[in-house]
């Protein structure tokens, strides 16, 4: 039997790594890193891995599916693709004329394959297309935005070349990207150091040759001490600094209270370690990279902390330098010309955003929106109603807070559709269910990936559809068909990409060699181009400023959890991706479930043994978790691993396992960063007992 070779993007989270499959007789026989991706070294991660059974599992939506009984009753009547799409579009339509099509709203998670479905929201005049990345990374981008200009995308993280990397609320080892762990990994071979500020010992903590454990939420008052310290002992990179650094002064000022002796009051960590630490940094700048952070939508201060930690890379000289984060190229850069775009086929909707982005706050980004607001306004209909939401691979019931109190707000709704390849709360509670295929069955746009080395890349159908399921691209061109949108009504994937890839002098058949094209030969580290209104890297935010926010705020010390409670803190492991891998064949027999990280002298206080079961309560609800008792977890915090706690029968295997972190942020909604955009997951504090 011939074994054919395909080239593809895994799916399996929101990194996408290249990859390639072998694959005979219609199975996966072998699944690995793109080989000519040299980073990779042919690996996957062990999600990577799985994605092989999510292809084979039954416990995935099989079929378009119409609901019949009440929202999330889970009364369901499988239906044809035409019937399916005829109806969604008949509702979309019916919307649009009652209350304007910007009475339609759409949430993703974000990603370079999503030109295609903007373009249709846009076709239709709605302004309401939203990503996730409020409950995600929103704070580092608007931090990166506020002082160089450019969304985070917009640097590199170069950590093949790094001579010191410091890891501050960002867990490289578990919550993976193979390409940065293998560069990690080489670099410290070459001698880098590595150093992880964290409130527990994860698996990072644990490669690390130092470790900082912080009390919960006080980051900003190390990173404040960090910066008193480089400034106060002029270790910081003075030409950079005059060339490049914009109202230096006020730090300078603004910092001399932060001294590393008033940090160990909040932080607990010693003067001493701290200025050694500094002191290092300096040795090694300016490829020093102090990661600005990923998942940071934890405190109403996480704006802040990323905006010291791009300050400190600022000082260190590491903006723009080999080994630190180096300005990104995108093709025009590097003399080429950028994919053609689907999105510029229509005007822009002259409504505003039902969330407010970019008018009732000007300084957060309306590009990808706030979702959490979006939500509120189906309830509030302020500034007007939103009657339509279609969640595109995006679980808000699983990824936000508060789920009751979103189901709330779902039901002002008069139409919700979910587009996802498994099951999910948010698609249990819709009324139309499309089934996508698995992405090792479907093949996406092109996309362009910015970097010190620009690139296009595909991802390809490795198999067919094993159920009735469709890819992206049929479902949004089904319905574009179906709603007087005929540029969007593609028949197929490769005229598409053609439209894609007019002008650029790349042909779909280039693709074929390595399932990417690279638009450069080599890496490029341009001298850092700030996009701010002076063109320098600003201290003071003039956006911010404006709204009444400061660029500098005061440290304001976070409430300590009272005798008996704790503050629940959350994150990824190496096996699962957020809420929907609990239901996967191989990763839910290697970890069933999520644990209640404890601290031994508080566990023993409580009872609690390693092994043995806790109820978690809060506000009157509670639910119970296996305990695992450590001493490398702060005493004020406890910690689980996000996306456990399913209670959907359709999910047997993930049915009833572990705890639901989402469910004890009652209120969560509401509570947000006003300067950052994300909202606030970590503060709120649980009460733990013996089960
Ligand atoms: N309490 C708490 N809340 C959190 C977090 C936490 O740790 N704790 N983590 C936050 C973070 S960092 C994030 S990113 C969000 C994630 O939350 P979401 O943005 O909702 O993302 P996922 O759970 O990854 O995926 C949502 C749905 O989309 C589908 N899907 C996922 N990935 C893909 C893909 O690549 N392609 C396609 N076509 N479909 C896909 C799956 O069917 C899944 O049901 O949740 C956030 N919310
Ligand atoms: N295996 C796996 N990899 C993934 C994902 C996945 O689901 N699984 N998801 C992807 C996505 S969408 C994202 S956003 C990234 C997230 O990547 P990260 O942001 O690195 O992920 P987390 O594991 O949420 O959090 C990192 C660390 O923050 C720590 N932390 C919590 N509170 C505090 C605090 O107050 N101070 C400090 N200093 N540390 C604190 C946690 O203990 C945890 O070790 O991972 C991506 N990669
Ligand atoms: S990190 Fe793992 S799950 Fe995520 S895209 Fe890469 S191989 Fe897939
Ligand atoms: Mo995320």
């Amino acid at each position: 039997m011939a074994t054919e070779k395909v080239y593809s993007v895994c799916g399996m989270c929101t990194v996408r790594c290249p990859i390639q499959a072998e694959v005979e007789n219609g199975e996966v026989r072998f699944l690995q890193g793109n080989l000519h991706v040299p980073a990779m070294k042919g690996a996957v991660c062990p999600r990577g891995a799985a994605g092989i059974a999510l292809i084979k599992d039954r416990e995935r939506p099989q079929a378009p599916m119409i609901r019949e009984g009440a929202r999330g009753e889970g009364k369901w009547r499988t239906v044809t693709w035409d019937e399916a799409l005829d109806h969604v579009a008949g509702k979309l339509m019916e919307i649009k004329e009652q209350h304007g099509a910007r009475a339609i709203a759409f949430s993703d998670r974000g990603g370079p394959f999503r030109d295609f479905h903007r373009a249709f929201l846009k076709g239709l005049g709605t302004p309401n297309y939203c990503n996730h990345d409020t409950s995600c990374a929103r704070n580092v981008q608007h931090a990166c935005i506020s002082v160089t200009g450019m969304g985070r995308k917009g640097v590199a993280y170069d950590l093949k070349n790094a001579r010191h990397v410091v890891l501050q609320l960002r867990n490289i080892f578990e919550s993976i990207n193979v390409q940065e762990v293998n560069n990690l990994m080489d670099a410290m071979e070459s001698g880098c150091k590595l150093t992880v500020i964290d409130i527990r010992g994860n698996v990072s903590a644990a490669k690390a040759d130092r470790f900082f454990m912080v009390r919960p939420g006080t980051d900003y008052a190390f990173n404040l001490a960090v910066i008193h310290e480089l400034l106060a002992r002029e270790l910081y990179d003075k030409d950079y600094a005059d060339k490049y650094i914009k109202d230096l002064n006020v730090l300078k000022t603004f910092v001399k209270p932060y001294t590393p002796e008033w940090a160990e009051t909040e932080t607990d960590v010693t003067p001493e370690a701290l200025r050694q630490f500094v002191r290092e940094l300096a040795a090694a700048a300016p490829a020093v990279l102090w990661h600005p952070g990923w998942m940071t939508a934890r405190y109403t201060t996480s704006f802040y902390v990323s905006r010291t930690i791009y300050i400190i890379n600022a000082l260190l000289g590491s903006i723009g330098a080999k080994g630190g984060l180096p300005i990104v190229s995108k093709p025009g850069d590097v003399g080429r010309k950028g994919l053609k775009s689907f999105m510029d086929l229509y005007p822009k909707p002259e409504d505003k955003r039902a969330d407010g982005a970019g008018w009732r706050y000007p300084h957060l980004e309306a590009g990808p929106g706030l979702p959490h607001l979006l939500f509120k306004a189906m309830e509030t209909e302020d500034p007007y109603p939103v009657k339509a939401y279609i969640a595109y691979r995006h679980d808000p019931l699983m990824g936000f807070p508060d789920p009751d109190r979103l189901k709330q707000m779902f039901d002002h709704l008069d139409f919700m559709v979910s587009v996802t390849f498994s099951w999910s709360d948010t698609a249990w509670y819709s009324d139309v269910v499309l089934p996508l295929s698995p992405y090792l069955e479907r093949e996406s746009i092109v996309a362009a990936k910015n970097g010190v080395k620009p690139q296009f890349f595909v991802r390809d159908r490795v198999l067919e559809p094993r159920y009735d399921t469709k890819a992206d691209w049929e479902i949004i061109a089904g319905l574009a068909r179906r709603m007087n949108l005929p540029e969007l009504a593609y028949e197929s994937i490769d005229d598409i990409r053609k439209f894609q890839l007019e002008g650029t002098g790349v042909s779909l058949e280039d693709f074929k060699e390595k399932g990417f094209v690279a638009l450069a030969d080599q890496p490029s580290y341009p001298p850092p181009k700030f996009k701010t209104p002076s063109g320098k890297f600003e201290i003071v935010c003039e956006m911010l400023e404006k709204q009444g926010l400061p660029s500098l705020k005061p440290y304001v010390s976070l409430q300590r959890p009272p005798e008996g409670q704790f503050r629940l803190t959350f994150g990824r492991c190496a096996l699962h991706t957020q809420g929907h891998t609990a239901n996967n064949t191989m990763l839910a027999e290697q970890m069933p479930e999520n644990e209640l990280w404890i601290n031994t002298e508080a566990a023993k206080k409580l009872g609690l043994t390693d092994g043995g079961r806790a109820r978690v309560s809060r506000n009157g609800y509670s639910e119970q978790i296996k305990v695992k008792v450590t001493d490398v977890i702060h005493p004020e915090a406890v910690f689980v691993v996000h996306g456990f706690g399913h209670q959907l029968p359709v999910e047997t295997r993930a049915f009833g396992k572990g705890l639901a972190d989402n469910k004890f942020m009652q209120g969560g909604l509401d509570l947000w960063d006003p300067a950052g955009g994300a909202v606030a997951y970590q503060e709120f504090f649980v009460e733990v007992t013996k089960a």
